[in-house]
């Protein structure tokens, strides 16, 4: 592991880390009568270590005292990347640890309860962080996507004078064994680099951002408390079937109270059992959008957990009942074919770089909608939970990514780097596993699967999320490259991955669909298995025009679009279930010569406004719900262009 110039601190932590064990649940944080929530967004003080080996934090102790004592500090906003908040292109461009340091009031009662725990939980933070409350250390986490937490109670009980202080350490360094992988190069030439000179090497396209990405909060619970829920749902005819399990911990006996309620908070089923099956007549199913007329509709499990004397715990999961299955040739939602017309996103945005916004978060939702998408895939990692959500709520559908991007060097397929796949694989099935707009998992993006270690890699991977998961379908998406298919028997949908005419033979419009259709005859004659176009597009650079067109011209983005359309409809007839373009927006990537300050293959801008390709997608996605999907009465197709695009906008 690296630290610049010297052994690295890293490398000495992680082989005492304990590392992401899984054998508690991660529900979101809620309130309810017996849970009370704390952010601590806002301002923190920041102090980037810029120490030739990054080690002086340590070294100095920095987590021992208030950070402002030991060297000047910033203020830096929470949630945020750090990237791009200040002037600074070395902070900008930092490699290394950076220190948050936030103090917290916390309630009296908190601390005068030793019945309350209280947790502290980390939303995310990007790479591998340390947490420490008054100086000393409650948890280390490695992976830049996905929650982390730990019961501080005893400590700020020690002392209840003194405020509670939060510091937590975060270093971006990416390695062969992480994920996404990474190197660091050392540039030795003096008469070419300055002492102590190296970069980041990585191997996926978008900007290494870092910081504390998600809230930051704490939690109570009782001491006696659910723990974890895990929902799998099924039907049969008209009622709906919640197979449920709950866990309790702090109680050796405990009772429960577990109620499911419809949208107007009418009790439908009801048990006193740990874990069970809830029968719903008159089920309402979780529908996507655009294939119901009422979409993304959720119970609610509200589980009671009681002593002799009362109700110690109360939390409420949101439950979409909904069943998913895949054919040869087809992706059944609730026993419909269903047909992906979607995007690929990045958590991305100007200043705040993959820090949770939530107005960018609802704008994304309303252009999504406006565009006629009915889902997406978390290219190229796990998004927040608060995303997640949104989709349940609004019914659109999502594939759910873990960060294997760029999985390129062979030292990455050791199995130093297998353990921890699989071990992020079990964090994000624990966090994601109950979200009914969750349809399948990815394990990986366009990784170099035609390497001789990736059969085996990708068998044990896709074998592992199985068995955790065995209600959804697993795949990788692999490119266009035929010999990375290595791990092709073992997924249950192809996804695939090309830029014809772009990265092959550029300014080419006219091969792409000989090459398209070779492709997807290639991949179906070979795995008879349903495949999605995960990823297909063109940079344009807004504002850009030509004709005939150009590469970087909107008109050029326009064709390309146009001409893998023309292919989808033919295919779609027979085993391609869907199409997502790359990209949703246009976002941030690391600096080189074929990227214009960032890869502009969105559909929007990086400020959410239109490029002439959205339009295009938009006629599409409509015309295909109407064909696809129901959709309120006043939308349908056919009826006069004008009339349809006009209605459309009033149903928006
Ligand atoms: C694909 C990658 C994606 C890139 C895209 C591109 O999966 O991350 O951003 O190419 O080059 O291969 O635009």
């Amino acid at each position: 592991m690296f630290l610049p110039g010297g052994p690295g601190v890293l490398g000495a932590l992680c082989l005492c880390a304990v590392f992401n064990t899984v054998d508690s649940g991660m529900l979101f944080p809620q309130e309810s009568s017996s849970r009370e929530v704390k952010e601590l967004n806002g301002l923190w003080d920041f102090r980037a270590d810029k120490s030739p080996n990054r080690n002086q934090g340590f070294e100095r102790a920095w987590y021992k005292s208030r950070l402002a004592e030991t060297g000047p500090v910033i203020d830096m906003p929470v949630p945020a990347s750090y990237n791009d908040i200040t002037q600074d292109p070395s902070l900008r461009d930092f490699t290394g640890w950076v220190w948050y340091e936030r103090e917290v009031v916390v309630p009296a009662r908190w601390v005068a309860d030793e019945g309350t725990r209280v947790v502290l939980r980390v939303g995310s933070a990007h790479y591998y962080s340390i947490v420490w409350v008054n100086g000393v250390k409650v948890t280390e986490h490695e992976g830049g996507h996905l929650p982390f937490e730990a019961e501080i109670g005893s400590l700020i009980r020690k002392d209840p004078t003194t405020p509670c202080r939060i510091t937590i350490a975060v270093n971006n360094t990416l390695t062969l064994k992480t994920l996404p992988p990474g190197t660091i190069q050392y540039m030795s030439d003096r008469t070419k680099y300055p002492d102590g000179f190296f970069v980041q090497n990585i191997y996926f396209d978008f900007f290494n951002y870092a910081g504390i990405h998600r809230p930051v909060l704490l939690y109570t619970t009782p001491k006696a408390y659910v723990d974890d829920i895990t929902v799998v749902t099924d039907f049969l005819d008209n009622t709906g079937l919640v197979k449920y399990t709950v866990s309790v911990q702090g109680a050796t006996t405990a009772t429960l109270k577990v109620t499911l309620m419809d949208k107007d908070r009418h009790c439908v089923a009801s048990s006193s059992d740990q874990s069970g099956v809830l029968k719903v007549v008159d089920v309402k199913l979780w529908w996507p959008y655009l294939m119901h007329e009422n979409p993304g509709y959720l119970y609610s499990l509200e589980v009671r957990q009681s002593d002799e004397r009362s109700t110690q715990d109360v939390y409420t999961l949101p439950v979409g009942i909904r069943t998913v299955n895949v054919t040869s040739t087809q992706f059944l939602i609730n026993n419909k074919p269903f047909y992906f017309h979607g995007v690929n996103k990045h958590e991305d945005s100007d200043i705040r770089g993959k820090g949770l916004d939530w107005p960018l978060i609802v704008k994304d939702f309303n252009l999504m909608k406006w565009l006629g998408a009915n889902s997406f895939r978390t290219s190229h990692y796990p998004y927040a939970e608060e995303i997640l959500q949104m989709c349940d709520r609004h019914g659109i559908v999502v594939i759910d990514e873990c960060p294997g991007v760029g999985i390129k060097d062979i030292r990455s397929f050791g199995n130093a780097s297998l353990t921890h796949h699989l071990a992020v694989m079990d964090e994000l099935v624990r966090r994601d596993k109950n979200h009914p707009s969750v349809v399948m998992w990815s394990v990986a993006n366009e990784p170099a699967a035609e390497m001789p270690p990736a059969e085996y890699y990708f068998k044990t991977l896709i074998k592992h999320t199985k068995g955790l998961d065995p209600t959804r379908p697993v795949t990788y998406i692999t490119d266009s490259n035929y010999a990375r298919d290595k791990g092709a028997p073992y997924v249950d949908v192809i996804c695939v991955n090309s830029y014809f005419s772009w990265y092959h033979d550029p300014g080419h419009l006219e091969v792409i669909p000989i090459q398209l259709n070779t492709q997807f005859e290639n991949w179906y004659g070979k795995y008879h298995k349903p495949i999605i176009q995960s990823e297909y597009g063109a940079d344009a650079v807004p504002g850009l025009h030509s004709d005939p067109p150009m590469m970087f011209t909107e008109e050029y983005q326009n064709v390309v679009l146009q001409k893998y359309h023309d292919v989808f409809d033919q295919k779609r007839k027979q085993y391609v279930i869907g199409e997502l373009i790359w990209n949703f927006a246009d976002f941030m990537t690391a600096q080189g010569i074929t990227r214009v300050v960032g890869n502009k293959k969105g559909v929007f801008t990086r400020q959410r406004q239109p490029k002439a390709a959205a339009f295009i997608l938009k006629e599409r996605y409509w015309r295909l719900a109407n064909e696809t999907g129901i959709l309120p009465p006043w939308t349908k197709y056919p009826c006069s262009q004008r009339t349809f695009t006009y209605a459309h906008t009033l149903f928006l």
